[in-house]
């Protein structure tokens, strides 16, 4: 159902399937709750799904206070997986120059979180990128602000514009603002993009067709129209997955505030001239074929060994590997002191309860640990009661598995979870928060 995630404020959503891996995945950028003002965007999600009902947010996958040249402005984004490395491909204000650029940050693993490595050099203004890669693996860059959008040729590094490559496509593309997104459906090259008609806000989104990434593009028309509780802007990609195409955009219908919205996503579906169907955006969504439609599900899953790179910390404790079976990079193991621990952070769009579990092994035997959500310990359902000290049970396990630390308030906005206490003999893998109907 519409909106597509309800939990937490995302926008510009770019869904990608990747080879070998059976989930769609979307990369989106984050509003804070309450904001009225894009300027204040500062971080990424990643979600992912095998039915678009049933999600899995990774939370906070790349945060400004990690991007040494940028100074603000973390706007739309991309991904690519090139030569085995997932890649974010986003854009955000550079310190040095006042100038948007368009930043890449890397991963071993498509949900992150991705480290930086620095601005595609030979781009500037570089805001709203979209990264294509065609048929025969060439690498395209697309870009657009303001009433202009831009293309090029990536270098096979994905590290600066080919010299000489770079297209202004702007009077192709009839009233273009700003986010391209490039595919292709029948050996023809599509490219979208929000678009002011006769330069008024809202944004509408329209989309031009080529026979080459690069263009010359012939525009085509609407695809989607404004519609009610639309956002100020829209932004979007189109993807097939599992045999049927979608439009991912995004809208304001949870928050009725322009600048904090949520992400949409409708299916889409072309006219035998290669033309597309405009959709009018619904309260009904999407769901894969065979999958029954309802309203989203958002797991929040925040792995413990990801630390500040997610906005969490290992307060003492170390990243291991040896033990097999874990999610993400790794788990956190050695809480041998006391106070030692792991925090994970939770983002979300509203005041939301949640349960919240603990995937663990503690092989010597049953362990107690202190779990605190925002600055309060939580109790264990059927425990606190018989003890002063409140603390949760882990009991005895040489394997992966969870323990239900009950139901957790979460606020909106930036939440803490923390876990500590130091009497070793734990390993903590992820946290898992499941929203309460
Ligand atoms: O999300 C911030 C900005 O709003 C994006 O970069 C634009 O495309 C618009 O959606």
């Amino acid at each position: 159902m519409n909106p597509l995630i309800p939990t937490v404020h995302s926008a510009d959503p770019s869904a990608h399937v990747w080879p070998g891996d059976d989930r769609l995945w979307i990369y989106a950028s984050h509003d804070q709750p309450g904001t009225n003002t894009h300027d204040t965007m500062v971080s990424y999600h990643v979600f992912s799904s095998t039915d678009l009902v049933n999600w899995i947010d990774y939370g906070v996958v790349l945060h400004l206070k990690d991007v040494a040249w940028a100074v603000s402005h973390m706007w739309a984004i991309d991904a690519v997986l090139w030569q085995g490395t997932y890649y974010l491909v986003y854009c955000a204000i550079e310190r040095a120059t006042g100038m948007f650029r368009t930043g890449l940050a890397i991963s071993a693993l498509p949900q992150g979180p991705f480290q930086d490595i620095g601005f595609i050099q030979g781009v500037e203004w570089g805001q709203d990128p979209a990264l294509f890669v065609d048929d025969d693996g060439a690498p395209y860059l697309f870009w657009g602000a303001g009433g202009h959008c831009y293309g090029c040729r990536l270098a096979d590094d994905l590290r600066s514009a080919v010299p000489g490559t770079t297209v202004d496509l702007t009077e192709q593309l009839t009233w273009v603002f700003e986010g391209p997104w490039v595919h292709r459906y029948n050996g023809t090259y599509y490219l979208s993009y929000p678009g002011l008609y006769e330069n008024r806000w809202p944004e509408h989104m329209y989309y031009a067709t080529a026979d080459h990434p690069l263009g010359p593009y012939t525009f085509r028309g609407e695809y989607i129209p404004v519609f009610p509780g639309q956002a100020g802007t829209n932004h979007g990609s189109i993807i097939q997955y599992k045999g049927q195409w979608y439009a991912f955009h995004h809208s304001m219908w949870i928050s009725g505030i322009s600048e904090c919205r949520s992400l949409m996503a409708d299916y889409l579906d072309y006219n035998p001239d290669g033309t597309l169907r405009p959709i009018i955006p619904s309260k009904e969504g999407v769901a894969a074929p065979g999958a029954t439609p309802g309203p989203s599900h958002v797991t929040l899953l925040l792995d413990a060994e990801n630390g500040a790179a997610a906005c969490g910390q290992l307060h003492g404790t170390r990243v291991a590997t040896d033990r097999p079976g874990y999610t993400g990079h790794g788990y956190v193991t050695g809480f041998d002191k006391s106070n030692y621990g792991v925090s994970v952070m939770a983002q979300c769009g509203q005041d939301r309860r949640y349960r919240l579990f603990v995937r663990y092994v503690a092989p010597e035997g049953e362990q107690h640990n202190k779990v605190l959500v925002n600055h309060t310990l939580i109790d264990q359902p059927g425990v606190a009661e018989e003890r002063y000290d409140k603390r949760i049970t882990f009991p005895q396990c040489s394997d992966w598995q969870e323990v239900d630390c009950g139901i957790v308030q979460l606020v909106r906005g930036d939440n803490t979870i923390r876990l500590y206490n130091g009497s070793g003999g734990i390993e903590v893998d992820c946290f898992r928060l499941e929203p309460v109907e």
